[in-house]
C-alpha cells in the first residue's frame, strides 16, 4: 500500500548491508548476533508483508498493531473529510466580483454539533478501552510466569535466570510467559523488542517491569531505546524465543553460577543482617525477615507498603524512607548503599521468598 513507500525510501536494499552491520551486535562472549534476528524482525525485504511492522511475536502484538492502524485510519479518514470539505467550501464561498457584505449565515445547528460531539467522543473511549486492555496484558504478569532479572549498563545487557545462571542474550521459551525485572547499573536505559512490541524503562535505583508471553520461536532484536552514552548503538543483542524448556537449556550459552540466588542471599543476611534481624518469627532490634515477601507492611506514618522488589530495596539503601511500625521514629538500621549493589539484594529478595514459600501455611 501506498503508506509503506517513504518507509521503503528511507531503508531501500542498498542500505541493507550497511544496516545489517550497524545492527550486528557484539554480545558479551564476542559472539555477533545472527542476521536472522534482522529477518526475523521484516527489515530485510522491502517487499515483504512484515515490513510494516516487525514479525508479531507476542501475546498482544497483534492488538499493538490493530490498534496502531486503527488510530492510522481513524485519523485518515478524519483528516480527507475536514480537509475535503474545507476545501469545498473555500471554493464554493470564495469571494466573487461585487459581492461585499457577508451573507447571513446559521450561527449553529444543534444535530450536527451533537452529532460531532458524541460520535469523537464513542471512539475516543474505544480507542482508549481498547488501548487500556492491552496495556494491562503488558504490564500485569501471569502468576505461572518465569521471573527474569534484566540488568542494563553501559553499555551490554546481562539477564539473569531464577537459578542464577546468567547470558548476553535473553532467552525465552516459546508459550512461557515471562516477568523480566529491569534493573539499571548506571543511568537510563531502555529496554525494546520490537518483535514484541514491548518497550520499558529501565532505571537506576528502581525496578521496572515487563511482561511478556512470546507465542514464536525465532530470533528477534533486542536493543536499548534511550540515548545512554557514547556506545549507547552498540547496546543490542538478541531475544532467542525456543520451542521447548530443553531446547532452551541445550542451545544457550549459560554463564554457569556458582549458586543459587537465595544460597548468596543467606550467606549476606548471616554476615550483615542477622545481627539485627531473624528469620523465625520473633522480633530483634529489626522486624522478623521470613514472613515479609508480598505482604502489606505497615509504616510509623499509619500507611502500608505492598513488600516488593522496590521496597527491600529502599530498606537496604534508604532505611529512614519506609520506617516499620512499632521500630520508629528513627530507625536504627543504617544504609547499605555503596556496600550492597542491586544484585546483592536481587540474591536477598530470592533468600526472602524462600523463607516465606518454606514456612508453615499462615
Ligand atoms: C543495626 C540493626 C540492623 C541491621 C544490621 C539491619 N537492619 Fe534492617 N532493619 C532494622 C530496623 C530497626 C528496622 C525497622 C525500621 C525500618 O523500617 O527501617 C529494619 C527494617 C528492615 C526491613 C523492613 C522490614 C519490614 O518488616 O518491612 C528490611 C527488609 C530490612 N531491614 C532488611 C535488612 C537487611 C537485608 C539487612 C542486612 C543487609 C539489614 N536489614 C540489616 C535494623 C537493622
Ligand atoms: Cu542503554
Amino acid at each position: 500500500m501506498n503508506w509503506q513507500i517513504p518507509l521503503m525510501l528511507a531503508q531501500s536494499t542498498d542500505n541493507l548491508e550497511e544496516l545489517r552491520k550497524r545492527t550486528a551486535a557484539i554480545s558479551l562472549d564476542g559472539t555477533t548476533v545472527p542476521d536472522s534476528a534482522l529477518v526475523r524482525d521484516g527489515t530485510s525485504n522491502p517487499f515483504s508483508t512484515e515490513y510494516w511492522f516487525p514479525t508479531q511475536a507476542s501475546s498482544f502484538a497483534a492488538e499493538v498493531d490493530f490498534l496502531y492502524m486503527a488510530v492510522f485510519w481513524i485519523s485518515l479518514v478524519f483528516f480527507v473529510a475536514i480537509v475535503g470539505v474545507m476545501i469545498y467550501f473555500c471554493i464554493k464561498y470564495r469571494r466573487k466580483g461585487d459581492v461585499i457584505a457577508p451573507q447571513p449565515s446559521p450561527s449553529h445547528n444543534t444535530a450536527i454539533e451533537i452529532l460531532w460531539s458524541v460520535l469523537p467522543s464513542i471512539l475516543l473511549v474505544w480507542i482508549f478501552y481498547v488501548g487500556a486492555e492491552s496495556y494491562f496484558d503488558m504490564r500485569i504478569p501471569r502468576e505461572d510466569a518465569e521471573e527474569i532479572h534484566v540488568t542494563a549498563k553501559q553499555f551490554a545487557w546481562i539477564f539473569t535466570y531464577p537459578d542464577g545462571d546468567q547470558t548476553a542474550e535473553l532467552h525465552l521459551v516459546r508459550d512461557r510467559p515471562a516477568k523480566l525485572i529491569l534493573q539499571s547499573e548506571d543511568v537510563l536505559h531502555s529496554f525494546f523488542v520490537p518483535a514484541f512490541r514491548q518497550k520499558m524503562d529501565v532505571v537506576p535505583g528502581r525496578y521496572t517491569y515487563a511482561y511478556v508471553n512470546p507465542t514464536q520461536s525465532g530470533q528477534y532484536r533486542l536493543s536499548c531505546n534511550e540515548y545512554c552514552g557514547t556506545g549507547h548503538s552498540k547496546m543490542k543483542t538478541m531475544c532467542e524465543v525456543h520451542d521447548t524448556v530443553d531446547d532452551r537449556k541445550n542451545n544457550t550459552k549459560w554463564i554457569k553460577a556458582d549458586h543459587q540466588p537465595w544460597e548468596n542471599g543467606k550467606r549476606t543476611y548471616q554476615i550483615q543482617c542477622s545481627g539485627c534481624h531473624k528469620v523465625n518469627g520473633e522480633k530483634a532490634t529489626g522486624p522478623a525477615l521470613n514472613l515479609i515477601w508480598g505482604i502489606d507492611e505497615k509504616l510509623m506514618t499509619g500507611q502500608t507498603v505492598k513488600v516488593d522488589e522496590q521496597y527491600i530495596l529502599d530498606s537496604i539503601w534508604e532505611p529512614a524512607k519506609d520506617v516499620v511500625d512499632g521500630f520508629g521514629p528513627v530507625t536504627k538500621m543504617n544504609s547499605f548503599k555503596g556496600i550492597l549493589n542491586q544484585n546483592d539484594v536481587n540474591d536477598i529478595i530470592a533468600y526472602l521468598k524462600k523463607l516465606k514459600e518454606e514456612s508453615p501455611a499462615q
